[in-house]
């Protein structure tokens, strides 16, 4: 049987694009642009391929899939979100799609913590002091943070990544607060006390953690009437996406200090950021690193890769997102 054939939108790791060329034809995109609609259709077409292996950097929306081949039977997103990804139209073109969730829980939630602590003991600024040559010497009240210890953790969406973050904040000395769609089993909460509302989670977090993803019930979240109900100096991590976040209030509540501090990893339009968060020194600001690990990488690209071979062999895809 002639072997099938694959579209790679993005350069991934060497070991996964390797596996992918021992199964299949591969076009891929050495050069790593990211492609328009109409590069991805003509590449799709040339190659008549049965499967699309994306990245968030591409929009995979209806218009996008009613030009596609009639040969394309999956799309794999390397990604737990997939809010690029149009699902209800691939269902109607009988096209599945599929993510790859659980491979970067502990990342994610690595770099959660990371921001945490970054903006709580104010490491940009610190880092800066030392680099530009700054730093005259040590005293009592220099660069003073906030201890995270005792204080209450808010977890915005408590799915794989907000569980993952409340184990390691409950190893800091923090009191675990969530919202959730729906409130978890006893053994998941772990102790962490449930709130039915967002409104109430975000009166008790001295820090609030976003691990929603987007949606049209999340996007703009975080916008100046819910930061009020905030306590006073409250710090904010988001490693979910940047479009849960209205950026001029959080900018606007991080100049007057009503926010004390911000850890973002995640942009509304990446990589454009709002310029408003560059000149502020009380925020810790990653290019989107959660999942940025070589292990944590792989293993997306393989489980990519696993949902694609299954699909186009006519087996159960492990990670259905329809
Ligand atoms: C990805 C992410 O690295 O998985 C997600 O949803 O946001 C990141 O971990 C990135 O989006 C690559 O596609």
């Amino acid at each position: 049987m002639a072997r099938q054939s694959i579209l790679l939108t993005r350069r991934l790791p060497p070991q996964v694009e390797a596996r992918a060329r021992a199964s299949y034809d591969v076009i891929d995109n050495p050069d790593d642009r990211i492609l328009t609609p109409q590069e991805l259709r003509e590449r799709a077409h040339n190659g008549k391929v049965a499967a699309l292996l994306v990245c968030t950097s591409e929009k995979v929306d209806e218009t996008l899939l009613a030009q596609l081949p009639d040969s394309l039977k999956a799309v794999a997103t390397f990604s737990v979100g997939y809010d690029h990804i149009d699902v209800a139209a691939c269902k109607a073109r009988g096209i599945m799609a599929t993510n790859t969730p659980d491979v970067l829980t502990d990342s994610t939630a690595d770099i959660a913590m990371l921001l945490l602590l970054g903006a709580a003991r104010r490491a940009y600024e610190g880092d800066r002091l030392v680099r530009a040559g700054e730093w005259k010497g040590w005293h009592t009240m220099m660069l003073l943070g906030v201890q995270p210890g005792g204080k209450r953790l808010g977890i915005f969406g408590m799915g794989r990544i907000g569980q993952a973050v409340a184990q390691r904040a409950r190893a800091f000395g923090m009191r675990i607060h969530y919202h959730n769609r729906s409130r978890l089993a006893p053994e998941q909460e772990a102790g962490a006390e449930y709130h039915a509302s967002p409104e109430s989670l975000l009166r008790v977090s001295d820090f609030l953690c976003l691990n929603a993803p987007s949606s049209p019930a999340t996007r703009g979240f975080l916008n100046s009437e819910r930061i009020a109900l905030l306590p006073e100096g409250a710090i904010v991590v988001n490693t979910a996406r940047g479009d849960l976040v209205v950026d001029d209030d959080l900018i606007a509540a991080l100049q007057s200090g009503r926010v004390r501090a911000a850890g973002l990893d995640v942009f509304a339009n990446e990589p454009a950021l709002h310029p408003g968060y560059a000149g502020l020194p009380n925020t810790l600001l990653l290019p989107h690193l959660g999942s940025a690990t070589i292990e944590t990488r792989d293993a997306m690209g393989f489980t990519a890769l696993d949902n694609i071979d299954a699909v186009l062999a006519g087996r159960a895809a492990p990670n259905p997102l329809w």
